[in-house]
């Protein structure tokens, strides 16, 4: 199924993007052929670079969570199917990060290890994201992010020992198990070098005082425990990184009464009067915050898309979908922006639902 999607999409006009540089490709009937033959020899087979360029981009173009896919053509791909010791996946996770970072303009990359095989299991890493913040318990209230206190624990029962005085956002490190002959080792941590986890620091476009919350958040967000499934091939590392939209980080991250939790603190130095609901302090200090955050990346350089833009190119990426005759899967509650759902053309329609085949991310039960 996968190669014949491959075939027909490689002819089509403009793919040439898609099929990618390595040029001239057999005739699918042919390399049909020489898959199913080493099936029978090895019980798997290897895709070709360009077979698998095309299956980590289909993979994102079938993202129904994912409101960035317009793009999905100009994913990079590192491919670092060699790479199984644990030393050389975490240090290939940097230099993922120097690749896609560079200095503010990212770029959508794709870093694919070694994928499982009938003799050996891939590497894996651990993370959820390859730069996040660490959470402490410190009695009945949490330093740093709440969401990452059972790992941030795990981390230190590898022997991670964190900076001190412990801070607010202090970046994880990486843990990771290697493949093939390293996966009876178990995980180990690896430091994120500070130079290659850039970072914003937060401040408001109006309010002077915002600075002072001493709020930052990291450039790139690195989704690195989803596995890659392309053709029957399974990759269980395959770190892949588009930028942020600043609602992610400013009324998520920073607002969540499970995360950072802030919405009290801005609203209080704004001065609202948050001793009831209905002055709607919440829901203007959310946009306040989300709005520093867009300010922010954008006074630094760092590229960061905003709901009302993104949202208008996601309906123009449906519109190219249509006109390919293909259907595109969308997760309605994914998609509708976590502020002023209603302001943006997303949230004013159905869409088809989504589906359980071809190349795709999906969550590992084992790191969900
Ligand atoms: C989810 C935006 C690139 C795959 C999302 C979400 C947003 C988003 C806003 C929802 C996140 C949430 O609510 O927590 C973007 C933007 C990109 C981009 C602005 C800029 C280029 C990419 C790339 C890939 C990708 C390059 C893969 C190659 C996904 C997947 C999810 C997702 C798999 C669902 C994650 C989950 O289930 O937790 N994206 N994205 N996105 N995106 Fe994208
Ligand atoms: N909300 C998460 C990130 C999820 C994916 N978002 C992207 N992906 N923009 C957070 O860290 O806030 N991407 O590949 O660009």
């Amino acid at each position: 199924e996968f190669l014949r999607l491959f075939y027909a999409e490689a002819d089509e006009p403009g793919a040439t993007a898609v099929k990618g540089s390595a040029g001239r490709t057999a005739p699918l009937e042919e390399r049909l052929e020489e898959v199913r033959d080493e099936i029978e020899r090895t019980g798997t087979y290897v895709h070709t670079s360009a077979e698998l360029a095309f299956g980590a981009r289909v993979a994102w173009r079938s993202s129904a969570r994912c409101i960035g896919r317009l793009y999905w053509r100009s994913l990079h791909l590192r491919d670092r199917r060699h790479v199984v010791a644990p030393d050389e996946v975490a240090a290939e996770c940097v230099g993922h990060l120097d690749d896609a970072t560079r200095r503010g303009r990212i770029r959508s990359t794709i870093t694919v290890f070694a994928p499982d095989t009938p003799t050996a299991p891939g590497p894996r890493v651990w993370n959820e994201q390859l730069i996040r913040y660490a959470g402490y318990r410190t009695g009945g209230r949490v330093l740093g992010d709440p969401r990452y206190v059972g790992f941030t624990d795990h981390a230190r029962s590898l022997g991670w020992v964190p900076p001190s005085p412990m801070g607010r956002f202090d970046v994880l490190p990486l843990v990771v198990s290697g493949g093939g002959e390293w996966a009876e080792k178990g995980p180990q941590f690896y430091e994120v070098p500070p130079e290659s986890a850039l970072e914003v620091e937060l401040t408001h476009p109006d309010h002077d005082w915002f600075a002072e919350l001493g709020l930052r958040w990291h450039a790139l967000p690195v989704i690195s425990n989803m596995r890659l499934d392309i053709g029957g091939v399974s990759y269980p590392a395959a770190p892949f990184n588009g930028w942020y939209m600043a609602t992610e980080i400013g009324a998520r991250n920073l607002s969540d009464s499970e995360r950072y939790d802030m919405l009290s603190e801005v609203a209080e130095r704004m001065g609202l009067d948050t001793s009831t609901d209905r002055t709607m302090w919440r829901d203007r200090a959310a946009v306040e915050l989300t709005l520093a955050v867009q300010h922010s990346f954008d006074q630094a350089g760092v590229s960061m898309a905003d709901h009302h833009g993104e949202s208008q190119r996601f309906l123009r990426h449906l519109e190219r979908e249509e006109s390919a005759g293909r259907t595109c899967p969308v997760d309605w509650s994914w998609i509708v922006p976590p502020i002023s759902g209603g302001l943006t053309p997303v949230f004013h329609r159905y869409y088809d639902e989504p589906s359980e085949s071809g190349p795709m991310f999906r969550m590992d039960p084992q790191q969900a």
